[in-house]
């Protein structure tokens, strides 16, 4: 089992897990996010995701009234969700049931959970944020997986794991949080040779222009800072990283961020995703790279 050195759960003193203001800010606000939009979801089956849907989704949810409705069409956002994270699954490339693979931003454990029940390996989960650590340790507990899926408070940038300790890291959807270049330089030091990185984001379209109004919108609401589109593939070829298959979801998504504005959980960051969207300034990605360092 991949552990990491020399950490406490809350740093060591020269290399505490939070290094700086933001940091603390991301940490707190996801301390303190109890939104139905990701607990009511996760209530349907036990995998609590925070990552979006991809796919079409049934009309027919609709079409029920009262709290039969919002039931269905809960259940059916969930579905989208798992669906999305079944598709960076399929882009783990060759993955043995005695490999260890990293969650870098594992938030409520949903898509660990998923990775160790289709490949059977130890699954290691970091992120920043102390309760969200807390809430996956117990999932993994009640799921009868503890001693396979752990989650640790630790910092992505900094994991503290062995060099060479992993076959396969993924991010799903919380690059927006870190430095590129910080990251993929502990990426690669984690991962071993022919070792997959497999990530879903959203970033801004900088070959049309900046940061968009509906982009900005986006991040106040969650206190990240999304990457422009460029970014990930200089960052990524920067520290020996080498792109096997990119695919822009954003058509398959908008279908999920139109139901989830008709939902009961509409958070009101509806609105200025599906406007990133729709004019261009913002694309869903999926990045699968081979290290070759
Ligand atoms: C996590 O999903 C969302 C983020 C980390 C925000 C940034 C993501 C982008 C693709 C820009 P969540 O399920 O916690 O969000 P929500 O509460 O809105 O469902
Ligand atoms: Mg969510």
């Amino acid at each position: 089992m991949a552990t990491p050195r020399n950490r406490s759960s809350a740093g060591t003193m020269d290399r505490p897990v939070l290094r700086s203001a933001f940091q603390r800010a991301v940490a707190e606000y996801w301390d303190n996010e109890r939104d139905p939009v990701n607990l009511r979801l996760g209530d349907v089956d036990g995998l609590y995701h925070h990552h979006y849907g991809i796919g079409d989704y049934d009309p027919a949810v609709l079409g029920a009234s009262g709290s039969k409705r919002d039931q269905a069409i809960i259940a059916e956002m969930h579905r989208l969700e798992t669906a999305q994270a079944e598709l960076l699954l399929d882009h783990f490339g060759r993955v043995g049931s005695g490999d260890p693979l990293l969650d870098a931003g594992s938030g409520r454990g949903g898509t660990s959970f998923m990775a160790n029940e289709r490949f059977g390996c130890e699954v290691n989960g970091v992120s920043i944020s102390s309760s969200q650590v807390e809430f996956a340790n117990a999932q993994a507990r009640e799921r009868g997986v503890a001693d396979k899926v752990r989650f640790h408070f630790l910092n992505m940038l900094d994991t503290g794991f062995a060099d060479s300790s992993h076959q396969v890291i993924w991010t799903n959807e919380t690059t927006m949080y870190v430095d590129l270049h910080d990251l993929y330089a502990e990426f690669g030091r984690l991962l071993r040779g022919g070792g997959r990185y497999a990530c879903i984001t959203g970033c801004y379209n900088d070959v049309i222009g900046g940061r968009s109004k509906s982009v900005s919108q986006i991040d106040q609401h969650y206190t990240c800072n999304i990457h422009p589109r460029s970014e990930y593939f200089r960052a990524l070829a920067a520290n020996d990283f080498v792109p096997i298959n990119v695919i822009d979801l954003t058509a398959d998504t908008i279908p999920y961020w139109e139901l989830r504005a008709k939902s009961p959980v509409a958070t009101g960051i509806e609105e200025p995703f599906l406007n990133a969207y729709r004019e261009g300034s913002f694309h869903y990605l999926l990045i699968a790279a081979d290290y070759a360092g």
